[in-house]
């Protein structure tokens, strides 16, 4: 499948999904929004891909909505019907993909922005990153997940200073936050990222996907319902070669050959 606003390249099992429209700061248009969705998607679908990356080209990560397109289309569309058929879309491809999605936040991530790094699963910031939820300044609520991954997150009082000041949180302080797990120097960032991707793409990637699911699920029950689940689903874990492989290895004292199956 080809792109026009994003680069999607396979290699060694990491899927590397770059948001290209730096003149924009990569602000999502309607086909950015489409063509990253497929990308997951076809992500998803390719029993080679392991893992997948995700950072902006150029000095931004994204700044959100195209708001040259959200004048463009003037009154005639309805924000709801355009977050449903767009970005709701894309979140859902990302936290139902059962594989690693790391996302390497290589400069300002801005308003619905925010919501897709947010929906990666290991965030790794360059030193001159920021998150931004500029919706305020634009008179609008967060969107894009926003409202549900963030004070999970950072916590509620935080998240939403965050909405109403619309002030952009440097990396380090995002760290703190817990927001993101390591901060990185940007020259650093890519081989970071590709490193760490390419070592979870070689480990048990059907486990790492079932954990994804358990911890996701794990939101929506009691105790007793996630102990259910994580019963469930370590039985899916449990019929893997890569389980058979990881205990067989142990005891051979060998390093295990995992093959995400
Ligand atoms: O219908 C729906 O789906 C609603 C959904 C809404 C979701 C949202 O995301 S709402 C929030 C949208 N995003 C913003 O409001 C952020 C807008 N951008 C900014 O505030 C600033 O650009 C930044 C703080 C991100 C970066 O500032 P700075 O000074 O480093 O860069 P800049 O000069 O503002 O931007 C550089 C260029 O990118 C510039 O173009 P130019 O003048 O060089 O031709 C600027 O207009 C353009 N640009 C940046 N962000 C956007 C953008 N163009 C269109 N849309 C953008 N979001």
């Amino acid at each position: 499948m080809s792109y026009e606003t994003i680069l999607f390249d396979v290699k060694d099992s990491v899927a590397t999904i770059i948001l290209n429209r730096p003149n924009k700061l990569n602000a999502f248009n309607d086909q950015m929004v489409e063509e990253t969705t497929a990308a997951f998607k076809q992500s998803g679908r390719d029993k080679d891909i392991r893992c997948v990356v995700l950072t902006g080209n150029g000095r931004a990560f994204s700044s959100g909505q195209d708001l040259s397109a959200f004048t463009e289309r003037g009154d005639t569309v309805s924000i709801g019907e355009h977050l449903r058929l767009g970005y709701h879309k894309l979140l859902k491809q990302m936290v139902q993909l059962e594989k690693p999605i790391i996302g390497a936040i290589n400069g300002i991530a801005a308003g619905a922005a925010c919501g897709v790094a947010l929906a990666t699963d290991i965030r790794i910031a360059a030193d001159s990153a920021s998150f931004m939820l500029a919706f305020s300044k634009i008179g609008l609520i967060p969107d894009s997940g926003v409202n549900w991954l963030l004070p999970r997150l950072i916590g509620q009082a935080r998240a939403y200073e965050m909405a109403i000041t619309a002030d952009q949180i440097p990396a380090d302080k995002a760290l703190a936050w817990g927001l993101v797990n390591r901060v990185v120097p940007a020259g650093q960032l890519a081989e970071v990222a590709a490193a760490w991707a390419g070592s979870l793409a070689a480990g048990p990637t059907v486990a790492f996907g079932l954990t994804k699911r358990a911890m996701n699920q794990a939101w929506n029950t009691d105790l007793f319902g996630a102990l259910e689940a994580e019963a469930y689903i370590q039985e899916i874990a449990g019929r893997t070669h890569d389980n058979k492989e990881g205990v067989a290895a142990f005891l051979e004292k060998r390093a295990a050959q995992f093959r995400g199956m």
